[in-house]
């Protein structure tokens, strides 16, 4: 693969007026007609050819204005069909055959088969792989498509658009035609054909449309499908209200297949699913499933604005579809849900997952200014950085004037392919706020850290704030600018009030926010009766580390009075962390491991603090994890001393506490029917908590066992059962339990991965031979994604004693792992490649095995370009 870079953006010499495709299905030997009609754009050369992409085709057919195009005015290779002497003005028809292989394709890119079902992928690139096209997200044009199919095999055939009808075809065929009149790229085409069971519902939209909704899964599963069709209405209902948009063409369709690379896809009125975020029931689905089915249904069917009707001029600005999209789910789980919970529980996300990315080898800005494999570039610095960021321009603006700038948005570019400054500009003209510092947040990459200090002048009655700001290095960025950080800020007084300050001197504020310009910049406040303590960056307004030294009473002071919630979690992470890292540095030095009893204190309170609400204690009761432990010691990492730490100091909890924590596990117990609802599920988290604290307490399997035999629902069942596992994986109510549950559930393939990512995670160095073992189980399959990321996935990107033994074997299991499945599957190797992102800030021995295996990988021949790219800028110094 060749490098591709930002700045050589230019537009298309053609311009593609519409398209039109004829299928004709078969599971080896599908037939792909593509009728093209295209003019050249004016001022363009005459002389210039037009270039189509492909991968991995033969060219069987070339008819030119419905006339056989003479072999000498066109090339044709596997990657791309080159034209020549086309007319200089006039519009002109290609139509372009070519045989695909459905069954033989593994990459899961393209058009594929998954349970005898045939299914598209197109984003990034997967369209090349079905015919010679313009495959770029700037070339957008309507679609007709026809589908021929065997009749039995096939009784469902679908594309994007509406239908426009179908009937039988020929002996055994019918076809299916679908148009959409909204212009795309691409890589928003589906196609979906097999025998599949449906159920449907209609939604009425603002202007009085009523929109036929259908979800297809495999006979039998149904049932599973209405929490998914529940969330699709709800989402539909919440973007009306909330953005202005109305869906646009009368009918929605998703599809759940058990074959699928990623989460879910937008593909325009077909969406495209992975079974795990469709089908749910209590028996089978836990609270997180059902939190994640209603988060991904909304987040794809957002992006039939923001990404779809509005998309991207080219793949460096993915985040203009992506951070936008995941604002927006998150915005609608925000008002689904408990909105501090859910901010807890992002935060979280981010800090575990995309600030290792920004701080390590794979690091890159939101908006890359070059790749070599664009899939590598669906990171969670596009997503969940990407989010951030909008989130931040929301905090700038204010409520108002960001609800402007997104209808400005919606309604300067609609049907257009756009860019991250065209995005920016329409809130900077909405609300007449300059935002050239702020872009920076978009092509510089990096976790920022904002140093701050506090003084409080009893006499004067100021506080003065100082702050600085420095962005570490990444790899090709030696040098970063200041930022505009927005850092939500309270004084919060001794009697637990906020204080209003009279004035502000040093800079802007606006609300509660400050606006941090400057490298180093203070801030003073007048008017401030007696002496505050500063809650920073509250609800996590910018996506920063934060250095500020703050003693354990201010800490216990925040968590007790900030009426942020997310502070007063925030609090208590910061009072739990330093006894974290210093039990990792007494685990690893054979000392006994103590823990601060205000700590403890200030934890039990607010787990008995029965305003709070019960999702809201189990945050804050589960600790920083062992990665989290590891960023903060921040190199040279043990990861069995961050474990044996971890684990003492939540020994010392669950002593202090056990009162408390057997009160919760009686009170938290939900009674009746069960219901996927916040409230409901919040009970069950604390209530699992308190059990997990518990066995600390008794350091007995006893508990556990009855709670999985008492369990009525999935999620006290796999709650349970890991907690048995993971404790005491070799006794017998730990192994009876695994085994009943496997009997149980053995034909559900999304409960059979909970199985198995269970016994992946139990830590210690036997891990590896479990993982082993359980790959020769007939239910291991290498060529499912879901079943790979459950085994293989888990165990490296979630045990992190058992990946990281220290013999570095953890590490060539998984080299071998990738170089099997890469010549399927590059872009799932690269995907599980990518837990070794950290590998330069383990300690020495470690780092140095972790390093071979790397390098092994990097010496493999035949590489695809996924993995090769993800190897290499591992080992780049
Ligand atoms: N846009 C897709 C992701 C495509 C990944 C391609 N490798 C799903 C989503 O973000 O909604
Ligand atoms: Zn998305």
């Amino acid at each position: 693969g060749q490098i591709v870079h930002l700045a050589d953006y230019r537009p298309t010499d053609f311009v593609l007026e519409r398209v039109d495709l004829t299928f004709e299905l078969d599971p080896t030997n599908t037939k792909v007609e593509a009728r093209l009609i295209f003019h050249r754009r004016e001022g363009v050369d005459a002389s210039l050819p037009l270039v189509l992409d492909g991968d991995e085709l033969k060219l069987s057919g070339l008819l030119f204005d419905q006339k056989e195009m003479p072999a000498n005015q066109y090339d044709a290779t596997p990657e791309s069909l080159t034209i020549r002497d086309l007319p200089a003005e006039s519009p002109f028809e290609l139509t372009i055959t070519t045989y695909i292989n459905p069954e033989a394709n593994t990459q899961l890119m393209g058009l594929y088969r998954t349970n005898g079902v045939y299914c598209t992928q197109c984003e990034a690139e997967g369209f090349r792989r079905i015919t010679y096209f313009p495959d770029r997200p700037d070339v957008l044009a309507p679609y007709t498509i026809t589908i021929i199919g065997d009749k039995t095999a096939n009784p469902v055939m679908l594309s994007n658009g509406n239908f426009l009808g179908g009937a039988g075809y020929d002996e055994g065929r019918s076809f299916a035609a679908w148009f959409d009149p909204h212009p795309k790229p691409a890589y928003l085409f589906a196609l979906v054909a097999g025998d599949l069971g449906v159920i449907e519902d209609t939604f009425e939209t603002m202007s009085g449309r009523e929109v036929t909704l259908k979800i297809y899964v495999e006979h039998g599963k149904e049932p599973r499908a209405a929490y998914a069709m529940d969330a699709l209405k709800r989402s539909m209902k919440w973007d009306e209200e909330h953005f202005g948009r109305e869906y646009d063409l009368n009918i929605f369709q998703i599809v759940a297949v058990s074959d699928f690379n990623m989460g879910a896809m937008e593909n325009k009125g077909l969406n495209v699913f992975n079974d795990k975020y469709v089908l749910a029931d209590p028996e089978t689905a836990t609270d997180q499933d059902y939190a994640n089915i209603e988060r991904i249904i909304a987040h794809e069917y957002f992006h039939n604005w923001t990404g779809n009707r509005i998309t991207c001029r080219d793949w460096f600005q993915l985040c203009l579809k992506e951070g936008l999209t995941v604002y927006r789910d998150q915005e609608f789980s925000s008002d689904m849900r408990s909105r501090p919970v859910k901010r807890i529980a992002d935060v979280r996300h981010l800090k575990s997952d995309q600030f290792p990315e920004d701080g390590g080898p794979l690091a890159h800005p939101p908006r890359p200014d070059s790749y070599r494999e664009i899939n590598n570039f669906y990171t969670m610095t596009i997503y969940e950085k990407g989010a951030e960021i909008t989130g931040m321009i929301a905090t700038i603006l204010g409520r108002d004037n960001f609800r402007k700038g997104m209808d400005l948005y919606f309604e300067r570019h609609d049907g257009q392919a756009v860019t991250v400054e065209d995005y920016v500009k329409c809130f900077e003209d909405a609300s007449g706020r300059d935002l050239s510092q702020f872009f920076r947040w978009y092509v510089q990459a990096g976790t920022p850290l904002v140093s701050a200090s506090g003084a409080y002048d009893g006499a004067a009655g100021t506080f003065t704030l100082s702050l600085e700001q420095t962005t570490p290095a990444t790899p090709g960025q030696p040098n970063k600018e200041p930022l505009h950080i927005p850092l939500s800020f309270a004084l919060i007084l001794d009697n637990g009030q906020i204080a209003e300050p009279k004035s502000v001197t040093g800079g802007e504020v606006t609300g509660d926010v400050l606006h941090l310009t400057e490298r180093s910049q203070s801030f003073t406040f007048s008017g401030v009766s007696s002496r505050p303590v500063l809650s920073l960056n509250r609800s996590f307004s910018a996506p920063v580390n934060l250095a500020f030294e703050q003693s354990p009473e201010d800490l216990v002071h925040i968590a007790r009075h900030d009426s942020d919630l997310f502070s007063r979690w925030q609090a208590l992470t910061d009072l739990a962390m330093p006894n974290l890292t210093q039990a990792a540095r007494d685990a690893r030095d054979g000392k006994d491991v103590s823990c601060d009893p205000a700590f403890v204190a200030a934890l039990l309170e607010c787990a008995g603090d029965a305003s709070l609400e019960p999702a809201f204690r189990a945050q804050a009761l589960n600790l920083p994890s062992e990665a989290d432990i590891a960023r903060a010691l921040g190199g040279n990492n043990d990861p069995d001393a961050i474990h044996a730490g971890r684990k003492a100091v939540h020994e010392a909890i669950a002593k202090a506490g056990e009162e408390i924590f057997v009160r919760l596990y009686n009170e938290m117990k939900v009674e009746g029917a069960y219901s996927p609802e916040a409230e409901d599920a919040g009970k069950r988290s604390l209530r699992g908590v308190a059990l997990s604290y518990l066995m600390y307490a008794e350091n007995s399997p006893q508990r556990a066992a009855e709670a999985f035999a008492a369990a009525d629902n999935m999620t006290d069942l796999a709650q349970s059962l890991t907690l048995l596992a993971h404790r005491f994986p070799d006794v017998s109510e730990a192994t009876a339990a695994l085994a009943s549950f496997l009997t149980r559930f053995d034909g559900n393939p999304l409960v059979i991965d909970k199985w198995f990512s269970i016994q992946a995670t139990i830590p210690g160095v036997d891990a590896l031979e479990r993982v082993k073992a359980l790959m020769e189980n007939p239910r291991y399959n290498a060529g499912n994604p879901n079943r790979v990321r459950s085994l293989v996935g888990t165990f490296a990107f979630g045990n992190p004693t058992g990946f990281n033994r220290a013999d570095g074997k953890g590490y060539d299991f998984l080299a071998d792992q990738i170089l099997a499945i890469d010549p399927k599957n590059p872009q799932l190797a690269a995907r599980l490649l990518t837990s070794m992102r950290s590998w330069r800030s383990l300690e020495p021995v470690r780092a140095e095995k972790a390093r071979l295996a790397l390098s092994k990988i990097a010496k493999a021949s035949n590489l695809s370009t996924d993995v090769g790219d993800i190897v290499e800028r591992m080992l780049k110094d």
